[in-house]
């Protein structure tokens, strides 16, 4: 049982719920963590996971606090693990009202995020990615965590469409998140990477997961966000002289190829340009354009530029 045991923040990242919260459950209603090893902190055993996994379920679904505490403390000792959500299997997350959220194959804390997503409960979502982006890094946070819960969201979103609250707060909290990681540590030295969407694009994250992740690894970038007009793009390329630019598309709609041709034809050409997105269609990519087809491959490819620049500036 020992090696189950539980920190209260691997607890709250599993449930979904502020650790804060966690606290108050344990000082006003007796939840606590119930493994005790001298000299160390306290513990949640699977059964104490199991009795607050009862009591999320009970809150969310509007039963007063101190009655959903009675249920749980009542609660048989250990549930099967797959109730528990230890397995990291398959599921589809539900809370109160009976919509869920698919993770695909994501484990426990991508399914704690799809519960606090449904509860819009941006504490939690923020504990957690930032719990997530200090211990694994942005590329695997991003591919392990984020992406499963908003691909969720958005096959959530088809089916019903509902969830555009969810889908908008998940995305703040997302960028909230990717923010404090690139103010936290500010790259010294030229910003060699220009980021930019496509014109009429509004999906931001993928290109903000790329300026955290180049943060990560001391690459300096600039970032002009959604919607950027061609005419503004190519004044961009010339004011600033990046010897990358990445240009993102998310859907069809908004991944004309004469972008692309305009960067190629800009009075400062850039060394590399970057497709990237699900928008782009490989076969009306002009010649000369790279797609990358993953963060960790768009982040890969930056590194090269900036160390051959190094290299060339230093040799
Ligand atoms: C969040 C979100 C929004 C937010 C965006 C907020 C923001 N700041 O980015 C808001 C609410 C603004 C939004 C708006 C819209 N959205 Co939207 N949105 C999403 C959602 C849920 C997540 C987007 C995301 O970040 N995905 C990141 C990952 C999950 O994308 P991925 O495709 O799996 O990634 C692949 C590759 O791109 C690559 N990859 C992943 N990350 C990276 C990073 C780099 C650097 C590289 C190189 C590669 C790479 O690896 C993956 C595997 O191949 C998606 C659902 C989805 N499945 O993506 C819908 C989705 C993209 N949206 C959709 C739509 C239709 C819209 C709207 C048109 C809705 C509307 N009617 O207004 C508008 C579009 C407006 C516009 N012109 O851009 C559709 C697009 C359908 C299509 N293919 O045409 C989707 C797929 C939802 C759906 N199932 O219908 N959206």
């Amino acid at each position: 049982m020992a090696d189950e045991a539980l920190s209260a923040g691997a607890v709250a990242r599993r449930l979904g719920v502020a650790v804060t919260t966690l606290r108050t459950w344990h000082q006003r209603y007796g939840l606590g963590p119930s493994e005790h090893v001298p000299g160390h902190h306290r513990r949640y055993t699977p059964a104490d996971l199991a009795r607050l996994e009862i009591m999320r379920r009970l809150t969310a679904e509007g039963v007063a606090p101190a009655e959903a505490a009675r249920w749980a403390r009542q609660a048989p000792a250990v549930l099967p693990p797959e109730h528990l959500g230890l397995n990291g299997r398959t599921t589809a997350v539900r809370d109160g009202g009976g919509t869920t959220i698919p993770v695909g194959r994501a484990g426990p804390v991508a399914r704690g995020v799809a519960r606090a997503a449904m509860r819009l409960d941006s504490v939690a979502i923020g504990e957690t990615i930032a719990h997530a982006l200090a211990t694994d890094g942005v590329v695997h946070t991003w591919d392990g965590l984020l992406r499963p819960v908003l691909a969720g969201i958005g096959e959530r979103h088809t089916a019903t469409a509902g969830l555009i609250e969810v889908e908008h707060l998940m995305s703040r909290c997302v960028s909230e998140a990717f923010a404090t990681v690139a103010r936290a540590h500010p790259v010294a030295g030229p910003a060699r990477i220009l980021l930019a969407c496509a014109d009429e694009e509004q999906h931001t994250l993928p290109l903000e997961a790329l300026g955290a992740a180049l943060t990560e690894v001391g690459v300096g970038y600039r970032m002009l966000g959604a919607r950027v007009p061609v005419a503004a793009l190519v004044e961009a390329v010339d004011r600033t002289g990046p010897a990358a630019v990445v240009l993102w598309s998310h859907t069809r709609l908004t991944a004309g190829p004469e972008q692309l041709t305009a960067l190629l034809a800009a009075p400062r050409r850039p060394l590399l340009v970057l497709a990237a997105g699900p928008g782009w269609r490989a076969d009306t990519l002009p010649a000369g354009v790279v797609r990358p087809v993953s963060l960790a491959e768009a982040v890969s490819l930056a590194v090269a530029v900036r160390d051959s620049l190094d290299q060339s500036t230093t040799g």
